[in-house]
């Protein structure tokens, strides 16, 4: 079985870009009901019985969607720009990307010690990010202009961290019939056509011989006459060590991409957290409630103890600008970061993730060759007594406030 290339194991975070044409109207309910119907139907094949929980997504990038279906969003569509067709906000993208820059934003991810970013290409919307040589054969003019995919990866890579890219290879609303009113009902609405296979077939081994992604981060489902077998095998033979995502419904991923998910302990397999730094992967311009630099901390902490990456997803403005408090956070983490790097990069898991200090802390452990690290929740690692049960002789070396090495004896 083919080994989850190092580089990826090492690098632990990544940020997840979805900017489009959903990022003009920037709007959806704000409560989580999305993760809440997630999880009711993960339960059971009957999940939610409510009709149309997908008319209260969360998520602002199915804006297209929601706003077909009777709910909050198609009443603030209605009651914010009447009858207008989704692709009317072509006009006010094609602006922003003309005023966009993807210096900033690699400058921003470098500062935040992401180690890999992974644009969305194409979202279930269908829009493309990047100047097609295979065009949508059902809306025209359905892509940017600019090549932003391209632009986004020179300048990326220019500060070097990896480029991976996303792209929906199951749901494509330009081919499905709309609306989609129940998540479980998102694998039947997968186009089976063999002009669809034959599309998405083109546009990721067009996007892979163009970017030569890192990753190829899928999304949704692949179509089987599509043979994604022999696209990865053509991708591994082209970028030896990239990496492939479990969304493509293949046997042996690389890794695999829980959303909103965490591990009760060490996986053997490797894995992917995926969540934005709200409760939307698309900008929602209502939204202000995100997740703090404390908590994103001890979430990293927490995935990566159990043999987790992170994927944080940011959600860049109307205009292209990453909105200030997404700023700060990421430049929040990129300090922390900066200080505890040690801790994080490059590290495995050590045999258990988590523990807890003499005054009830807790801590979340990772390894390097004979050190361990721990991470502590709220500061003062201190060094000196962690009251946790290390092996005896250990030394232990504090690194900045939130973390210590322990070197010797027995430690791995
Ligand atoms: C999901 C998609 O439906 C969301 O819109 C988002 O792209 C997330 C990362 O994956 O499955």
């Amino acid at each position: 079985m083919r080994a989850t290339p190092g580089w990826y194991r090492d690098a632990k975070f990544g940020i997840i870009i979805h900017w489009g044409l959903y990022s003009i109207p920037a709007w959806a309910p704000l409560d989580d009901e999305v993760v809440r119907i997630l999880e009711a139907e993960l339960e059971g094949p009957d999940g939610d019985a409510a009709s149309d929980p997908l008319a209260r997504h969360s998520y602002a990038e199915w804006y297209q969607n929601s706003a077909l279906l009777d709910g909050p969003t198609r009443q603030h569509h209605e009651a914010t720009y009447g009858g207008q067709d989704y692709g009317d906000f072509r006009g006010a993208f094609a602006e922003a990307v003309r005023g966009w820059s993807a210096e900033p934003w690699a400058d921003l991810f470098a500062a935040s010690g992401a180690r890999y970013v992974i644009p969305v290409t194409k979202h279930h919307d269908g829009f493309t990010l990047w100047p097609s040589a295979t065009p949508n054969p059902n809306r025209a003019g359905w892509s940017v202009e600019r090549d932003v995919i391209g632009e986004l990866a020179t300048a990326v890579r220019g500060r070097g961290l990896h480029l991976g890219l996303y792209y929906s290879g199951g749901p494509d609303w330009t081919f499905d019939h709309l609306p989609i009113r129940r998540l479980a009902d998102i694998p039947h609405s997968i186009p089976d056509s063999p002009e669809f296979a034959r599309y998405v077939d083109a546009h990721w081994r067009e996007l892979i011989e163009r970017y030569r992604p890192a990753i190829l981060w899928n999304d949704i489902k692949y179509p089987p006459a599509a043979e994604p077998d022999r696209l990865i095998e053509d991708y591994y033979a082209a970028v030896p060590d990239g990496v492939v995502n479990d969304r493509f419904g293949t046997a042996r991923p690389d890794v695999r991409t829980p959303e909103y998910a965490r591990r009760a302990d060490i996986d053997t397999e490797v894995w992917e957290t995926v969540r934005a730094v709200g409760i939307s992967f698309g900008w929602n311009r209502q939204e202000t409630e995100l997740i703090s630099v404390p908590d994103l901390v001890l979430l990293l902490a927490d995935v990566i103890s159990k043999n987790g990456n992170l994927l944080l997803g940011v959600t860049p403005d109307d205009r292209g600008q990453i909105p200030r408090a997404q700023q700060e956070l990421l430049y929040g983490i990129g300090r922390w970061l900066e200080v505890h790097g040690e801790a994080v990069y490059g590290t495995r898991p050590w045999t258990r993730a988590e523990g807890t200090t003499a005054d009830g802390r807790p801590v979340r452990f990772t390894s390097r060759g004979n050190v361990v690290y721990g991470i502590v929740a709220g500061g003062a690692a201190a060094g000196t007594a962690p009251g946790l049960d290390l092996p005896p002789g250990a030394k232990v070396r504090p690194i900045g406030t939130d973390a210590f090495a322990v070197e010797g004896a027995g430690a791995s």
